[in-house]
C-alpha cells in the first residue's frame, strides 16, 4: 500500500523518495524539489520508515527542568517576545536564587535545561561558578546549558578564545549545549530578523569547538517568516556538513516561527501541513543526525502528535512549568506533562516511551 503510494507519486519526486528510502543520501537540489512538489502521505511514510530504521518504535523523552536566568537581552531580535523589551516584565535570578531552584528539583530530573537572554550582569566567571554549585549539589545531572549566541558573548567578553572559554564552562560541568540561537543562517534574512546577534559563522564555529572539546549539541532552525525553502535547504545543508565533520549534533530542532506578542505579528504562522512538511524533509535530508526532536511546549500537543508520524523520535521533556519563552510568543500555557502522560500519547500512538537521560542514554 505505502509503496503504491510512493509508485504513484510523479518523477522526480518519485525518485528521490525511493533513493531516500534505499539509504541514499539525498542532494539540496533534491531537497528543494521535496519542498516544492512532493505530497505530504508521501514524505511521512518515508520520514517514518527512516524514523523507524534509526530509532526503532520508540519515542525518547527526558524529565528535565528550565531555568531562564533572564529575559533582560542586549539584543532586539524581531520574533522574539520572550525579552523583557516586549513582555514588559524583567526579571535576572541571582546565584542564590537559581540555587534555591536547583535544590527544589524533584529527585527524578536528570537534565537542566539553562538558556536566557543576553545580560551583561552575567559573567563566565558567574556561569562557571553557577555550574560548579549545580554539580555539588546534584553531581548526577546533565547540564545542557547556554546557546552559542550566549556563549559568544561571555566568552568574547572574558577575553578568552571560544576554545579557551568552552573548556573553562566544561570542567565546570557544562554536559552539552542546547541548539537555540541558529535561525535561519542565511545572512540577509538574519540581518531582518535578527540583526545585532552572533552571525551564522560563529554560530557554527562554537558548536564545532564545543564537539571538538568532547561535548555534543543540538541543532534548531526558526522558520516560517519570509525565508524561501532555497534558506531553509541552506541551513540543512550546513549542519549536515558540519555534522560530516564533528558527528556531534545529537538532535535537530524545528521551530516554527509563533507570532503572538512580538514585533513580527503581523506575520501570520504557517499551516500545520508546511509545518509537517518541515518535519518530513529534515528527517530525510540529515541522514547524519540521529534524533529528530518536537518541542512539545511550542508546537503544541496536537501538532506535536502529528509530528509523531513525520519522522520525530524525540519529545523532549517534562518540563515541570519551566519555561516562559513560548507561552509568551502565544503556545502552551503552563506546559508540563508527567511521564505517564507522554507514555499514554506514545501508546496512542503506536510508539513505545522510552525514557533517555540528556546523553541519549536509555535509563
Ligand atoms: O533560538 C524564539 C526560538 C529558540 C520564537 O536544544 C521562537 O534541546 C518560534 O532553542 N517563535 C530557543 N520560535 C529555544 C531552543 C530550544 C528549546 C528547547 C530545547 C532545545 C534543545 C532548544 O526559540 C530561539 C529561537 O529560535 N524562538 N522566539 C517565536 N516567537
Ligand atoms: Fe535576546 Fe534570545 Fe530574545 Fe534574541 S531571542 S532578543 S537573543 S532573548
Amino acid at each position: 500500500m505505502s509503496d503504491l503510494l510512493i509508485q504513484s507519486c510523479e518523477e522526480p519526486v518519485r525518485i528521490i523518495l525511493q533513493k531516500a528510502l534505499n539509504g541514499e543520501r539525498i542532494s539540496e537540489k533534491e531537497a528543494l524539489v521535496l519542498f516544492k512538489d512532493a505530497e505530504l502521505a508521501s514524505l511521512s511514510y518515508v520520514a517514518d520508515t527512516i524514523r523507524k530504521r534509526l530509532n526503532g518504535n520508540v519515542l525518547y523523552f527526558v524529565k528535565n527542568y528550565h531555568i531562564e536566568p533572564t529575559n533582560r537581552c542586549i539584543h532586539n531580535c524581531k520574533f522574539c517576545s520572550f525579552s523583557e523589551r516586549i513582555s514588559r516584565t524583567g526579571w535576572s535570578f541571582s546565584f542564590d536564587e537559581m540555587m534555591e531552584m536547583v535544590r527544589q528539583l524533584k529527585a527524578d530530573i536528570t537534565e537542566l535545561h539553562i538558556v536566557g537572554g543576553v545580560n551583561p550582569k552575567y559573567d563566565l566567571d558567574f556561569f562557571c561558578r553557577l555550574l560548579e554549585q549545580i554539580k555539588k549539589e546534584k553531581p548526577e545531572i546533565h547540564i545542557k546549558a547556554f546557546t552559542a549566541v550566549e556563549l559568544d558573548y561571555i566568552i568574547t567578553q572574558s577575553g578568552l578564545s571560544f576554545e579557551e572559554g568552552l573548556k573553562r564552562l566544561i570542567v565546570s560541568g557544562l554536559d552539552s549545549i542546547p541548539g537555540g540561537g541558529a535561525e535561519i543562517f542565511n545572512p540577509e534574512i538574519r540581518k531582518q530578523i535578527c540583526s545585532s546577534k552572533t552571525g551564522a559563522e560563529d554560530w557554527l564555529k562554537i558548536h564545532e569547538i564545543a564537539h571538538q572539546c568532547g561535548i555534543p549539541s543540538n541543532a534548531t532552525m526558526l522558520y516560517g517568516f519570509f525565508e524561501t525553502y532555497e534558506d531553509r535547504v541552506d541551513h540543512l545543508s550546513q549542519l549536515r556538513k558540519l555534522q560530516d565533520k564533528t558527528k556531534g549534533f545529537n538532535a535537530f530542532i524545528p521551530l516554527k516561527f509563533k507570532n503572538k506578542n512580538n514585533e513580527f505579528s503581523h506575520v501570520p504562522e504557517l499551516s500545520v501541513v508546511e509545518e509537517m512538511k518541515n518535519y518530513a524533509i529534515s528527517r530525510i535530508f540529515l541522514d547524519n543526525i540521529q534524533h529528530l526532536k518536537v518541542y512539545w511546549p511550542m508546537t503544541g500537543l496536537e501538532n506535536s502528535r502529528m509530528s509523531l508520524h513525520f519522522g520525530v523520535d524525540d519529545f523532549d521533556g517534562t518540563i515541570d512549568d519551566s519555561t516562559r519563552i513560548y507561552e509568551m510568543a502565544g503556545s502552551i500555557e503552563n506546559p508540563t506533562l508527567n511521564s505517564v502522560e507522554i507514555e499514554k500519547i506514545a501508546l496512542e500512538e503506536g510508539l513505545q516511551a522510552v525514557e533517555r537521560d540528556g546523553a541519549y542514554n536509555e535509563l
